[in-house]
């Protein structure tokens, strides 16, 4: 494959979520993508051991998707979904809903995170409402958590540098939850850490404080991705959901990262067995393929709402131009199709076992502090180094990516969450590499 040279002008283009002097000062250019590999603009493979952002879970350009795509491009370019439909709408929503957990089989689509979450988060103010329970507003996040970068999402995220320059206007009535990373007791756990089911309670604290019928949600992530991988405590969901059904407050997971096989299962909520009330989903949704969102609703949310409006009334006044644009539908019905061709979220589950042991032989490897594990998700923790933190993950992922290796690290974390056709020899890649790497990181 031909490359085109870089082009010397990057000045237009604000990045996001980057250190947009640094980046632009040494730039790491990516030009296209098959399978398990991207190609650097100057010609070099680079294993993918993130799945791009945690979203391409079937792999790159995969021909089956990337048909589907070009023939909806030819066909039916876009449609209306106010007031009007496209089939492949229809049926991308009714493939989702075979994959959510039983009950949760009315789906709303967005086209990202961030808009999943806000849509959830209006969808449970709108349900309460609509049962004469519209006092239910506060909503209930996470400390460390990440929603996405709406106002909503911020507001019950748990991440202080993304909600700092904003403090002055987040969602009010807003509390949050304490985050359930404790080193002291989870240190190296692998799988499910045994400690810590406990710290669910500390919502009734906040219901004696609030009182249970001011509080619409709570809303986590089943495990915390974006703030560098935290597993929840065994039982720890389990007691989450107990106390909002006995305090009538709805649960909300938010499955960005953990949606469509990244834990072995089609869902989180399926890997612990707890059932939430509404479920956030983007990103693998169809492998990222074409941007696309949604939410998971239990018929009795979406029949209160929508058998609360008068007949010929619109029951919700919520939507997107693109809420189930074609291209994205047409990459979802592919997507999902592809999924179960190939078995991919059963052999996610298969690889576990052989990505834990070798993400967890890194345990003796220079500066390692901690490391985590789930399904096809692992976090590896660095000491920071003095005064500067964030310096040393931020070399190793440089580093890596100079090895032929992409991982994403945020803070001192560094995260792997390939795409789940790896093989065991990929598998090993990784992890070999960033032993390499690290023992030459300063
Ligand atoms: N919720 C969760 C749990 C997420 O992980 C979002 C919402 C927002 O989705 P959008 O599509 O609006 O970005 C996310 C996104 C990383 C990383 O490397 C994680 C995300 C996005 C970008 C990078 O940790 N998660
Ligand atoms: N801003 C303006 C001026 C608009 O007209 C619209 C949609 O019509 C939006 C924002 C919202 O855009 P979207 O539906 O793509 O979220």
């Amino acid at each position: 494959m031909t490359s085109r040279p870089v082009i010397d002008d990057l000045s237009s283009f604000w990045m996001p979520f980057t250190a947009n002097r640094q980046f632009k000062a040494a730039p790491r250019l990516l030009e296209s993508a098959k399978g398990m590999y991207y190609r650097t603009t100057d010609g070099r493979e680079v294993l993918d051991g993130c799945a791009g952002l945690w979203c391409v879970n079937a792999g790159h350009a995969r021909d089956e998707i990337v048909a589907a795509i070009a023939q909806q491009a030819a066909k039916l370019d876009f449609a209306p979904t106010f007031q009007m439909g496209h089939p492949l709408a229809f049926e991308a929503a009714a493939k989702v809903a075979e994959l959510m957990p039983a009950g949760l089989d009315r789906v709303f689509f967005t086209n990202s995170g961030s808009e999943s979450i806000d849509t959830a988060l209006k969808i449970a103010l709108a349900y309460h409402r609509a049962r004469g329970e519209g006092q239910r507003t506060r909503l209930i996040g996470r400390e460390r958590g990440y929603h996405g970068v709406g106002f909503g999402g911020i507001s019950v995220g748990g991440i202080g540098a993304n909600r700092k320059a904003y403090s002055g206007q987040l969602l009010p009535a807003v509390d949050h939850l304490p985050h359930t990373h404790h080193p002291e007791h989870n240190a190296f756990s692998k799988g499910q850490p045994a400690w810590g089911a406990q710290l669910a309670d500390e919502l009734e604290k906040i219901v004696t404080l609030h009182d249970a019928s001011t509080i619409a949600a709570v809303i986590v992530e089943p495990l915390a991705g974006s703030t560098g991988v935290l597993v929840p405590p065994q039982g720890y969901l389990q007691r989450l959901r107990e106390l909002c059904t006995k305090h009538g407050i709805l649960l909300i997971f938010d499955e960005v990262i953990t949606g469509f096989g990244r834990l072995g299962k089609a869902t989180a909520s399926e890997f612990f067995g707890v059932t939430p009330d509404l479920l956030t989903m983007a990103k693998a949704i169809n492998n990222a393929a074409v941007p696309m969102g949604g939410v998971a609703a239990s018929r009795a949310i979406h029949d209160t709402i929508v058998n609360s409006g008068a007949q010929g009334a619109i029951e919700l006044f919520h939507g997107y131009t693109y809420s189930a644009h074609p291209l994205a539908a047409a990459a979802a019905v592919a997507t999902l199709d592809l999924y179960r061709r190939d078995g991919l979220f059963e052999r996610a589950n298969a690889l576990a076992p052989t990505f834990e042991a070798a993400a967890h032989a890194l345990r003796d490897a220079k500066h390692v502090k901690d490391i985590r594990n789930l399904g096809l998700v692992a976090g590896i923790e660095l000491e920071s180094r003095d005064g500067a933190p964030g310096a040393r993950a931020y070399e190793a992922f440089v580093k890596c990516f100079e090895a032929g290796v992409l991982v994403r690290f945020t803070g001192d974390i560094l995260a792997f969450s390939p795409p789940l056709i790896v093989s065991e020899a990929e598998i090993a890649r990784l992890f070999d590499t960033l032993r390499g790497v690290l023992a030459t990181v300063q």
